[in-house]
């Protein structure tokens, strides 16, 4: 049976489905970048929110670039599934998308719902590099789609100049802002993107960017859910199993957290109740998040790529990967931030290895190696800024952005793509290495996501050199052996 809304009623009844009329739900949300784990994390959320307490929250996805998931989901009126594998599996559809917007076809469309009064939230969802921010993390005014923007602010192309347009015209109607949240991998997301509003209306419209300062609500958020690419198999396994077809179902681990800096005003979905963490020390979340999980995510795409390890699931169950993980966190991650006082270091740590462990869950590492270049500069780097002014470890940091530079190499000599907003530079550097450390590490270092200061860190860049060395001498069995000895010191 093909899901739509004519058939819920015979749904499978092992399948969970929207408990609240979704015929009379309005919008209240608009969300930028509706991929998959928007659709497993912020609208299961707002779901669940709606399932509790009803209310005007549906969402209105808008695509950036691309009119895929408007073409996939818009016969099925927007509904999907989403399967939550597990021990036990969790299947519903999901009802609170209610439209799909592809910004380039429905620009009107998309900035109509922007301005309406009833649109409350914008979420967001674009990946790091959505967000078109320099090495500090400020509004890259060198980037091409910011520079044009700011030449045409009427007819934006970035997320970050809709936005600030949308702002504009909201007060020119007399319209309250909408709430921006985030909800990005990014060290200080909800800071990050008013900030970015903000210089790009201080170019444009500088009286608007007062105002964006003194008023626009940005919380920073942290997200979490091990969320892979949805693939034919699993469209199959639904059909198989639950006798649905879906155009695109999405699936997830069963984990999901989702903590948001407590500064919302009281007119928001009823996150709360679903199970949204408000709190006044996302930071210490986010560090924990971005340096235990994303961090060795990050770690095990780059080192599996040269060990030919496919997934996560493969990467964790090898032993001596799981022991420069654990070694990575206890010896660099911990020391490297100030763990708030009600997170139990080990057990978080014990708890994300475990979730790796999920059989259900096999997330690719290709798919994690993606756009290293901005992922590293949230993840890693940090961890190694911070283990420098504290005298503390960074080898197996070191080796993570070493194993990075050895699969860019390794990609750009096999003339394989490389996934990243640099990646013709990267590809010029990967094509100009020749295995020598002090070269080659020269020709990465040079790139924007390496500070000056980090530069000058003699610890740092000799280290470095080393790893890098030691990742060009060893065969996958000598560095598997290697990655152990490393453990053992
Ligand atoms: C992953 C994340 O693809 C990646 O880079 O590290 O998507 C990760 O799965 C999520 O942040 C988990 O919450």
């Amino acid at each position: 049976m093909q899901l739509n809304n004519a058939m819920l009623p015979q749904l499978n009844n092992a399948i969970l489905q929207p408990k609240y009329d979704r015929e009379k739900a309005q919008i209240g949300i608009v969300h930028l970048g509706p991929g998959a784990f928007f659709r497993a994390h912020q609208a299961w959320y707002t779901e669940q929110a709606m399932n509790l307490k009803g209310g005007n929250w549906g969402i209105c996805a808008v695509a950036l670039n691309s009119d895929r998931v408007k073409q996939q989901l818009s016969p099925q009126q927007n509904l999907y599934t989403l399967m939550e594998l597990d021990q036990d599996t969790t299947v519903s559809v999901i009802g609170a998308v209610k439209e799909v917007l592809a910004f380039k076809a429905d620009k009107d469309q998309v900035l109509s719902r922007l301005i309406n009064k009833e649109t409350k939230i914008v979420t967001l969802t674009i990946t790091e590099k959505g967000y078109c921010l320099n090495a500090q993390g400020e509004l890259d005014l060198t980037h091409p789609r910011i520079c044009d923007d700011l030449n045409t602010p009427s007819n934006p192309q970035s997320a970050i100049g809709l936005l600030v347009l949308a702002c504009q015209m909201r007060i020119a109607k007399g319209v309250e802002l909408f709430s921006v949240i985030s909800c990005d991998n990014m060290n200080n997301n909800g800071q990050k993107l008013k900030n970015a509003m903000v210089c790009f209306a201080q170019k444009t419209n500088p009286t608007l960017a007062t105002t964006l300062s003194e008023s626009l609500i940005a919380p920073c958020t942290m997200v979490d859910s091990i969320t892979p690419a949805s693939d034919d198999k699993l469209k199959q396994m639904l059909a198989n199993n639950y006798q649905l077809d879906d155009n695109w179902p999405i699936k997830r681990e069963k984990f999901s957290q989702w903590v948001i800096e407590d500064i919302l005003p009281t007119d928001i979905p009823a996150w709360r109740e679903a199970g949204v963490t408000f709190s006044n020390q996302v930071s210490g979340f986010e560090h924990a998040k971005l340096r235990v999980l994303n961090a060795t995510h990050s770690t095990m795409a780059y080192l599996g790529h040269l060990l030919s390890i496919d997934t996560v699931y493969d990467a964790i169950n090898t032993p001596a990967i799981r022991h420069f993980i654990e070694q990575m966190l206890a010896q660099e991650v911990q020391p490297s931030f100030t763990v708030p006082d009600n997170l139990d270091f080990n057990h978080y740590c014990q708890s994300i290895i475990k979730r790796y462990q999920n059989p259900e869950i096999k997330h690719l590492l290709s798919q994690i190696a993606w756009d290293g270049s901005l992922k590293l500069a949230e993840r890693i780097i940090p961890i190694i800024t911070a283990n420098l002014d504290k005298q503390q470890p960074i080898k197996h940091c070191c080796y993570a952005i070493a194993a990075w530079m050895h699969f860019v190499i390794d990609k750009s000599k096999n003339n394989s793509e490389i996934i990243d907003p640099i990646n013709e530079k990267l590809n010029s550097i990967g094509q100009k290495c020749t295995q020598n450390a002090e070269h080659d590490c020269a020709l990465f270092l040079a790139l924007p996501l390496f500070s000056e200061a980090l530069k000058k860190q003699s610890e740092f860049t000799t280290q470095l050199h080393q790893c890098y060395q030691q990742l060009c001498e060893n065969s996958p069995a000598e560095l598997l052996k290697l990655l152990d000895k490393n453990h053992e010191q």
